[in-house]
């Protein structure tokens, strides 16, 4: 999907007026949207002008008698106006809250407690009308009375098949109507996995990326006070969720997605991938926190449809990373630059107190479509600020990073009971452009493939027919590359693919001989994304049992309707690049 989707440089000289003067009239045409246009919306609006939002908490237990017990939470999704930047006019987006007051982007962060299980009942309040166009022709919730489909994940949780918000369990406002999977509406996560960081977001079939790019997103962490490590930064001033998304705007305010199709007679609206010239974080264009000169803990969540993040910092401060995705690293790992693809997350610290500068900021530099698209420039290469005080902290920093952190068991082959080969195919149409991408040349609606035995490993072989690098996630399960290498006589290969679809009689293990890739030490965790180079093979090791003992699930995997498992490029999931996944005993 190589598509360049815009000038990195814009020479033209733009001509649109907010009021548009006297000429405006109710019925003059609104001017034409195009790159350079929504380009100058985003360059319009001043970097660093809004604080960063503290995201607001709902605690996820109860206490009574000073012991813990579950809690119940109720979090609505609603449609309301949101202010993504003083200077930009109010953005009417869907939000998750208590009520449409409350609800924000992201929405609140849950915090739950390692055993003691969180019920949400989460209510649909949305309008009947999609604040975007969504494309009919894909695999998609139509519900016949209107109404937006909506369906919530949470993103590396370790919950019953009923409670992981499958595509097809879709439900619209006071669930008039509901998905062929629809249970009920209370789900009951249990939290019984390791202490780490999560998310929910919306994951309704064939809607998932404009649902997302509205604002159905929000963090979850699971406290473990027993196992993980203490005296890291804490306290909501310390330690901070940052939930980083990119879009673009119209002068309105409104958020833009393209709704012509790349291939108009086959996908009307479907494009391939997402990209928005302004950066986000917390709901916030671009915005500056100030700090003091010690450590912060920031669990970084990146929410885009479709950009990677290379993150670094302008003043050359490291990171030390704790965390990727769910699972904390056995030590951490310093740093200068992280990159993290869609819905991937990075927990770092950062210690201001050796900054040589009284500020810095966090830049991006990954191209788009990573790894081979346009080059950022100073919009998407910039993230936000941090204003560094001057002096000693005002409270001391007794903040410690330990030499190690968890006891994870490694990744080996040797616990795989099974090799599975998951080959990733794009189709074009004549044109060139994309139509649809599959996984083992199979539409998500075929009959499921991938029935491993609750409580093994297995390895898969993950082969890249594709030209994009690809954030595989899985649901339930976790896993990690060992092994990244290239596809020699790539031609060869991929006809062959393409022709049977086998890889054992394509002889993958004869082309899967070419350059080894480097695996970051800070992706040496269990993981529930992993990031699959093009035209390469990575060998992933898929632990369908509980990270820290290796022991089954304590609860019944096996019920309908199972799992998923699929590409986090939102838009390449809506398009068929996921797929069902049963546990069997
Ligand atoms: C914003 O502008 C677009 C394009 O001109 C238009 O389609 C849309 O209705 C406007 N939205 C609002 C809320 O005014
Ligand atoms: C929207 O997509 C169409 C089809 O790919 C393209 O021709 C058009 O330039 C795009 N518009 C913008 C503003 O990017
Ligand atoms: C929370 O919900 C559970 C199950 O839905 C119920 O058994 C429990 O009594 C509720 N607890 C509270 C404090 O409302
Ligand atoms: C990320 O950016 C740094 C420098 O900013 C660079 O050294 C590194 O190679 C980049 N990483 C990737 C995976 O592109
Ligand atoms: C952010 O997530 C999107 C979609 O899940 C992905 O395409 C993108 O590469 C990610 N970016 C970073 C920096 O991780
Ligand atoms: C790849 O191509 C080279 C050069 O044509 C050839 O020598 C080699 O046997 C080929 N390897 C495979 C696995 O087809
Ligand atoms: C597969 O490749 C291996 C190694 O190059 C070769 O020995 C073997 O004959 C090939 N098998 C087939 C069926 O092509
Ligand atoms: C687990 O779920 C399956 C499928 O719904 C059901 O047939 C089976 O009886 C359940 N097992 C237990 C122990 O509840
Ligand atoms: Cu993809």
């Amino acid at each position: 999907m190589g598509a360049i989707r815009f000038l990195p440089i814009l020479l033209v000289v733009l001509t649109m007026t907010i009021c548009g003067g006297a000429a405006t009239s109710s019925t003059a045409a609104p001017p034409p949207v195009t790159e350079a246009t929504l380009y100058e919306v985003a360059a319009s609006l001043q970097m660093y002008v809004d604080e960063l939002l503290q995201i607001p908490k709902l605690v996820g237990y109860s206490m009574q008698n000073g012991l813990t017990e579950p809690g119940n939470l109720t979090i609505g999704m609603f449609e309301k106006k949101w202010k993504f930047h003083p200077d930009l006019p109010p953005t009417t987006v869907f939000a998750y809250g208590t009520s449409a007051k409350e609800a924000t982007i992201p929405g609140p962060l849950i915090e739950a407690l390692r055993g003691v299980s969180t019920s949400v009942t989460w209510e649909n309040h949305l309008p009947q009308k999609h604040i975007f166009s969504w494309d009919p022709t894909l695999i998609v919730a139509i519900p016949k009375n209107g109404g937006v489909p909506t369906v919530v994940h949470l993103h590396g949780g370790v919950h019953p098949p009923q409670e992981d918000g499958n595509p097809l369990a879709w439900f619209t406002s006071r669930y008039r109507e509901t998905g062929s999977s629809w249970t009920q509406a209370t789900y009951t996560y249990p939290n019984i996995q390791p202490a780490g960081n999560l998310w929910y977001h919306d994951h309704a079939l064939g809607l998932t990326r404009v649902n997302v790019l509205a604002g159905l997103i929000g963090p979850y962490v699971v406290y473990d006070p027993k196992s993980e490590p203490l005296n890291l930064p804490s306290g909501s001033e310390f330690d901070r969720f940052l939930m980083v998304f990119d879009r673009s705007f119209l002068m309105n305010g409104s958020i833009y997605i393209n709704s012509t199709g790349d291939n108009p007679s086959i996908h009307p609206q479907w494009q391939p991938e997402y990209f928005g010239d302004a950066i986000i974080v917390n709901g916030k264009a671009w915005p500056y926190l100030k700090v003091q000169r010690r450590k912060y803990r920031f669990r970084i969540i990146n929410a885009s449809n479709a950009r990677y993040f290379n993150f670094s910092l302008s003043n050359g401060l490291p990171f030390v990373q704790l965390g990727s995705d769910s699972s904390y690293l056995n030590s951490p790992v310093q740093t200068q630059s992280i990159l993290v693809g869609p819905s991937e997350s990075a927990d770092v610290v950062i210690d201001f107190s050796s900054s040589k500068t009284d500020d810095s900021v966090l830049t991006n530099s990954a191209p788009y479509p990573y790894p081979s698209g346009t080059a950022v420039d100073h919009l998407t290469g910039n993230v936000m600020k941090f204003i560094i005080a001057s002096g000693n902290p005002s409270c001391p920093d007794n903040s410690k990073i330990p030499s190690t952190l968890v006891k994870h068991p490694a990744a080996t082959t040797k616990d795989a009971v099974k090799t599975r080969y998951i080959a990733l195919y794009e189709y074009d149409s004549a044109s060139g452009n994309p139509t649809h991408s599959y996984i083992n040349a199979k539409s998500f609606l075929d009959p499921v493939t991938e029935t491993p035995r609750s409580g093994t490993t297995e390895v898969w072989e993950v082969i890249n027919l594709t030209p994009d690098n690809h954030p595989l996630h899985i649901h339930l399960a976790t896993f990690q590359a060992i092994k990244v290498q290239a596809l020699v006589n790539l031609t060869t290969f991929s006809d062959c693919m393409t022709a049977k679809n086998d890889a054992i009689a394509c002889n993958v293990t004869a082309y899967a001989t070419g350059q080894l890739l480097n695996i970051p030490s800070y992706e040496k965790t269990w993981k529930n994304v992993v990031k699959i180079e093009p035209s390469y093979q990575t060998t992933v090791v898929v632990k369908f049992n509980m990270v820290d003992t290796n022991t089954p699930y304590p609860f019944n995997v096996t019920a309908a309707p199972g799992y998923i498992y699929h590409c986090h490029i939102l838009d390449h999931e809506d398009n068929e690049m996921m797929r069902p996944l049963k546990l069997v005993l």
